[in-house]
C-alpha cells in the first residue's frame, strides 16, 4: 500500500498529508507479513479518512529489536543526561512549530474542537516535554553511609531499558507526551502502540521524531489492534516495561501477560467512576460550572470525568437549575467550527455504548433533566445528558465495574446527600479511585473531606486541573504507578546499589 495518504483538512490546512507506514528505525515501512490496515474515521461526517498500516506480532518484534539496538547503542546509558534535555527540547521546538497541523489532525480523527487541540492538548504536550527535558540531567541518586572507615554505599538512576506504550484514544497527543517525555528523559527507547481509533497523530509525531533527529530505533511507532500489537508488545520477552492507560478491562489483560511471559514493570491509569460533592456553603454558581466542565470537557470522554455528583439537599434545586443552564450554554457539534466547545464520540462503538447506558438509565426509572434525545444525521454525538432521582444500583451509577468499562460520555448522575459523612461514604462507594472533587467554603471541612476521598487526585473548589509538576494516577481498581511530576521518572529508572570497600580485608 501507498506510505502516505492525503486527507481533507479544515481552512488553514485544506490537504494533509500523513505518513501510513509503520515508524520503525526512523522509516516509515510496511509490514513485514500481514496486509491488514486499520481505517481512521472522522467521528463527524463518520467517513473513512484513510488507511494505515496494522502492525502484526513479527512487526511489534521488529520495532523492539529497533529500540534495544538503540538503547544498547545510540541512546540508554551511551547519552548524558544534557543530551537527551537537547535533544528532547530540540523536539519540542520541532513539534511546536507544526502545532496547527497537528491540532487539525487530531480533530478530524478524534472530533474534539480544534482549539481546544491546539490550546491544550497541543499547548500542554508541548510544555510537558519541556518539564520532562529538564529532568534529564537531573536525576541523582544518593550516597549512603555503610561503615565510615571501611565502606560505603551509592545508588544509580539507570533508565530501565525498551518501554511498551499502549495509549488510548480521547488525548492521542496528550497521552503520547505524558509516557514519551519521561521515558526519553530518563534513557529508555520507546515501541508506541496508539489506539486503533485516532493512529493519525502518533504517526504524525514520529514524523518529527526524524525530523529533530532522534537517532533510529529511540522512538517507534507501530498502530495495531490492541489484541494483536498491544497483546504481542506486553507478553513479549524482551519489553522491560510496559505503560498503558484505558479500560480496567485492558488492563488486567496486560498485567497477566506482563506477569506470565518476563515479569515486565508495568504502569496502569485505567479511569474511574469519580465524585464529585457540592457542600451548601459553597459558591453555586463557581460549583456548578466545575461540575459541568468534569462531565462535559472532551464529550465527558476523560479518565477522570467528574459522572456523579451529588448535593447538599439544602441547595439541590439552586445548584441543579444553575448547572442546567450552565451546560445548555454549550455547544456541541463539528469540531472544525470555532464555536463548538465539544464534539461527537469518537467511535461507533463508544457511540453504541453510551447510548446503551443512557437507555438503560430510563428503563431503570432515573430522570432525564436534560438532553437524553439522539440526533439525527451523521457523527457519532451524544449532547449531555443529566439524570436525577439515581439509586444507588443502578447500571449508570456502578456501571460494569466488575469488568471495568464505563460509560465515558457526556451522561451525568446527580444525587443528594444530608450529612458529610453521607457525602464521603456515596463518594467512596466505587471500585475506582481516580479522581474526586469537593466544593466547600468551610476549609476544615475541605480538610476532613479531600483526606477521607479514596482518590489519586483531589480537586478543591475546582475540578480537573491538572499540571506537570504534580503526580496523576490512581487508587482502588483505577490502576498504579504515576504520570507527570518526578514520580513519572520513578517508573522508567530502576536504581542500583553501588557497595565499595575501601578498607576491609579478609583474612
Ligand atoms: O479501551 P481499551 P477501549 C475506558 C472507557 C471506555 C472503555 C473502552 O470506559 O468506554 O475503556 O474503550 C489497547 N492488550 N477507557 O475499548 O481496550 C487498545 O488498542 C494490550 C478509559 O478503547 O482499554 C488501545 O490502544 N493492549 C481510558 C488501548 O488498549 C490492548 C481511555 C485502550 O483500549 C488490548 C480509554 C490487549 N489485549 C478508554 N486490547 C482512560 N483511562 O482514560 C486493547 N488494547
Amino acid at each position: 500500500m501507498a506510505q502516505f495518504a492525503t486527507v481533507r483538512g479544515g481552512k488553514a490546512h485544506p490537504e494533509i498529508k500523513v505518513q501510513t507506514g509503520l515508524f520503525i528505525n526512523n522509516e516509515f515501512v510496511s509490514s513485514a507479513d500481514s496486509q491488514e490496515v486499520i481505517d481512521a474515521v472522522n467521528p463527524f461526517t463518520e467517513q473513512v479518512l484513510c488507511s494505515v498500516v496494522a502492525a502484526s506480532p513479527k512487526d511489534i518484534d521488529l520495532a523492539v529489536t529497533a529500540a534495544r539496538n538503540a538503547f544498547n547503542t545510540t541512546w540508554g546509558k551511551n547519552v548524558t543526561g544534557w543530551e537527551r534535555r537537547k535533544q528532547i527540547n530540540f523536539f519540542v521546538l520541532h513539534h511546536s512549530s507544526y502545532g496547527q497541523e497537528l491540532a487539525e489532525l487530531e480533530t478530524l480523527n478524534n472530533g474534539k474542537p480544534f482549539k481546544i487541540a491546539r490550546d491544550f492538548d497541543i499547548g500542554d504536550s508541548v510544555q510537558c516535554l519541556r518539564y520532562f527535558a529538564g529532568w534529564a540531567d537531573k536525576l541523582a541518586g544518593e550516597t549512603l553511609e555503610v561503615d565510615n572507615k571501611t565502606k560505603f554505599a551509592f545508588t544509580k538512576r539507570e533508565p530501565i531499558g525498551v518501554c511498551g506504550q499502549i495509549i488510548p484514544w480521547n488525548y492521542p497527543i496528550n497521552m503520547w507526551a505524558w509516557k514519551v517525555g519521561p521515558a526519553l528523559a530518563a534513557g529508555c527507547t520507546i515501541v508506541m502502540k496508539p489506539s486503533e481509533l485516532t493512529p493519525l497523530t502518533a504517526l504524525k509525531l514520529s514524523e518529527y521524531v526524524k525530523e529533530a533527529g532522534f537517532p533510529p530505533g529511540v522512538l517507534n511507532t507501530v498502530p495495531s489492534l490492541g489484541p494483536v500489537g498491544g497483546a504481542a508488545l506486553s507478553s513479549h520477552l524482551d519489553v522491560d516495561k510496559v505503560a498503558f492507560t484505558g479500560s480496567t478491562l485492558t488492563g488486567r489483560k496486560i498485567m497477566e501477560a506482563a506477569a506470565q511471559s518476563n515479569l515486565k514493570k508495568v504502569s496502569l491509569e485505567l479511569g474511574g467512576k469519580s465524585p464529585h460533592l457540592i457542600f451548601e456553603s459553597c459558591d453555586v454558581d463557581q460549583a456548578a460550572s466545575w461540575a459541568a466542565l468534569g462531565i462535559c470537557y472532551n464529550s465527558g470522554q476523560d479518565c477522570t470525568a467528574g459522572s456523579r455528583v451529588y448535593v447538599q439537599e439544602s441547595i439541590k434545586d439552586k445548584f441543579i437549575e444553575t448547572l442546567v443552564s450552565k451546560v445548555k450554554a454549550l455547544s456541541v457539534g463539528d469540531g472544525l467550527d470555532q464555536k463548538s466547545s465539544a464534539g461527537p464520540l469518537v467511535s461507533k462503538g463508544q457511540y453504541d455504548r453510551v447510548w446503551g447506558y443512557i437507555e438503560s438509565g430510563k428503563s431503570e426509572g432515573a430522570k432525564v433533566i436534560l438532553g437524553g434525545d439522539k440526533r439525527s444525521g451523521k457523527g457519532f454525538f451524544v449532547d449531555p445528558t443529566l439524570f436525577t432521582d439515581i439509586q444507588p444500583n443502578m447500571k449508570i451509577v456502578q456501571e460494569e465495574v466488575q469488568i471495568g468499562v464505563l460509560i465515558f460520555g457526556p451522561v451525568l448522575c446527580i444525587g443528594t446527600f444530608a450529612t458529610e459523612e453521607e457525602a464521603i461514604k456515596l463518594a467512596n462507594a466505587t471500585t475506582f479511585g481516580l479522581g474526586a472533587g469537593l466544593h466547600s467554603n468551610d476549609a476544615n471541612q475541605c480538610m476532613r473531606v479531600s483526606s477521607a476521598l479514596e482518590a489519586g487526585t483531589v480537586w478543591v473548589n475546582a475540578y480537573n486541573i491538572l499540571s506537570n509538576n504534580t503526580p496523576f494516577g490512581g487508587k482502588k481498581q483505577s490502576g498504579f504507578g504515576r504520570e507527570l511530576g518526578s514520580l513519572a521518572l520513578e517508573e522508567y529508572t530502576s536504581t542500583k546499589a553501588v557497595h565499595w570497600n575501601f578498607g576491609e580485608k579478609l583474612d
